[in-house]
């Protein structure tokens, strides 16, 4: 045998083995994975899944292999983790290792790895401190900020007083006065309610956001490689996200023109200066991209999130007019008809705490949760999770694990009271996730769905159109989102 011959054999024996060992360690990481369906190739486990409802299908799932599994959406490669246990020991018990971030799709056409929300590693760390002390510096979690609420309250309530008892959709007049709050922090400024760009901003926010309920935007969150250049309902979601992102980038070229470095107006202002003080930094993450992106985050969050869990809990007051009842009382008692709600009453007001606390774990906004993402080799239960693995918390399982809720499938504000109709706090409620990356706007939320909600009902009783008992108060989308049911009614003056 010649030297080239021999040569040859020994590559091909080098090449064989290196196959083997590959295939070998595949293998071996694959057996210390959680169990799963087994995956066909390009499509994973699409089979196995209804687009229409990809929150009960992985429930189902869980059925056969346990609360902690591995699902192949397409190319995505997935653990699941189920309940409250999995969820807890997962993102908080190990938090650091849980705390990158997962795909979605549809966001992360506009977003890319930009911005506080899809962001990982460094620069979400960085955007995340920055966001969460501006935020506060401008009045979230304290006195100034519920003034701002109460104000755009006030608004709200007169909008609604001119409806003159007639039936009406509320999810603009909702959206109006929650964006509004935000506004003010982001921006520097509310908008007047017949201000036509901001309803076009609105409708933007909401239509995208329902695109990622539907069964196209879940098989566009599969597919989004080659989904992303065809023809479909998602091109008109990134034309929405798109005209966020200018309306959002106008906003920054205004302000910096008028940038006054010693005294902040908002969020731009304060991150504008930011910029200025890193600008000698190499490794900044304050820079212009990161700035239109996080306000963007911040704005569409803030927005949709807490309108969208109002609007679901008028529709299910009007299924439950004694639970109303039963809030008007409260209300009555507590803070009487001279004067607005303020935050503080809410301790007063166990009742009226309970049913917004239902309502969320009953509107369920986001069943999956964002998708989180391991950012080391992480060992999770006995099984070896790989660096970059995604994660699905899926929250809506933890606000349905019948160890935590009595009647987890109902409405039953008695989840979150004891028997002497004291609030009782409960560790699986977590609409707003938990670990590393839970929402920082929670504070901001919740006293706006408090403060709103009983604004409204201080000054009106509801009406619906239809017996309350026909009303569904199923979800219309449960996608990446749950989106009630489109609904008319009637807010009569008490
Ligand atoms: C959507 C688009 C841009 N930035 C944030 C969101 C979003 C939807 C739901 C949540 O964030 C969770 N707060």
């Amino acid at each position: 045998m010649d030297l080239i011959g021999a040569g040859t054999i020994f590559l091909i024996i080098c090449l064989s083995c290196l196959m083997a060992l590959s295939t070998w360690r595949q293998m071996r990481r694959k057996r210390k994975m959680p169990p799963g369906p087994t995956p066909l190739p390009i499509i994973g486990n699409l089979l196995q899944v209804n687009l229409k409802d990809m929150h009960r299908s992985l429930l189902k799932i869980r059925d056969k292999y346990g609360p902690v599994y591995t699902l192949h959406l397409g190319p995505r490669r997935i653990v699941v983790l189920c309940g409250y246990d999995a969820v807890k020991e997962a993102l908080v018990d190990q938090a650091e290792e849980f705390s990158g971030r997962g795909e979605q799709a549809t966001f992360d056409w506009l977003f890319r790895t930009y911005g506080v929300a899809f962001s990982q590693g460094e620069r979400a760390k960085q955007l995340r401190r920055f966001s969460i002390t501006t935020l506060r510096n401008f009045g979230m979690g304290k006195r100034s900020i519920e003034e701002r609420i109460l104000e755009e309250a006030h608004f709200l309530v007169e909008a609604l007083r001119s409806t003159k008892g007639a039936p009406f959709d509320p999810t603009y007049f909702l959206s109006r006065a929650v964006s509004n709050v935000i506004s003010s922090v982001v921006f520097g400024n509310r908008f007047d309610y017949e201000d036509k760009e901001f309803l076009s901003l609105l409708s933007m926010i909401l239509e995208s956001f329902r695109f990622t309920a539907t069964p196209w935007g879940q098989l566009y969150d599969i597919f989004s490689g080659p989904m992303q250049y065809m023809p479909g309902p998602q091109q008109k979601a990134f034309k929405e996200l798109h005209g966020l992102e200018l309306f959002v980038s106008r906003k920054v070229e205004e302000h910096q023109k008028t940038l006054d470095l010693n005294s902040p107006r908002d969020f731009i202002d304060s991150f504008l200066i930011k910029m200025h003080q890193e600008k000698e930094n190499p490794n900044t993450e304050f820079f212009m991209r990161n700035i239109v992106m996080t306000a963007v985050n911040i704005f569409f969050a803030g927005t949709e999130t807490v309108s969208t869990t109002l609007r679901y809990g008028f529709l299910i007051l009007l299924r439950y007019p004694e639970i109303e009842d039963k809030i008007h009382q409260e209300i009555d008692q507590v803070i009487g008809r001279n004067r607005g709600p303020k935050v503080e009453d809410r301790l007063q007001m166990p009742y009226t705490d309970a049913v917004i606390h239902e309502i969320q774990r009953f509107a369920d906004l986001i069943p999956m949760g964002l998708a989180r993402r391991v950012i080391r080799d992480t060992q999770f239960r006995g099984y070896t999770i790989p660096v970059g693995t995604e994660v699905f918390p899926m929250l809506g399982s933890v606000m349905t694990d019948p160890k935590y809720f009595a009647r987890p499938d109902e409405f039953h504000p008695q989840h979150f009271l004891d028997d002497s109709g004291k609030f009782k706090r409960n560790d699986a409620f977590m609409p707003f996730s938990i670990g590393k990356r839970y929402c920082f706007g929670e504070q901001l939320a919740r006293m706006e769905l408090f403060l709103f909600l009983t604004s409204i009902l201080q000054n009106f009783r509801f009406k619906p159109l239809v017996p309350p008992k026909e009303i569904d108060i199923s979800p219309k989308l449960v996608g990446f989102a749950s989106i009630p049911r489109s609904y008319e009614l009637c807010m009569i003056p008490r």
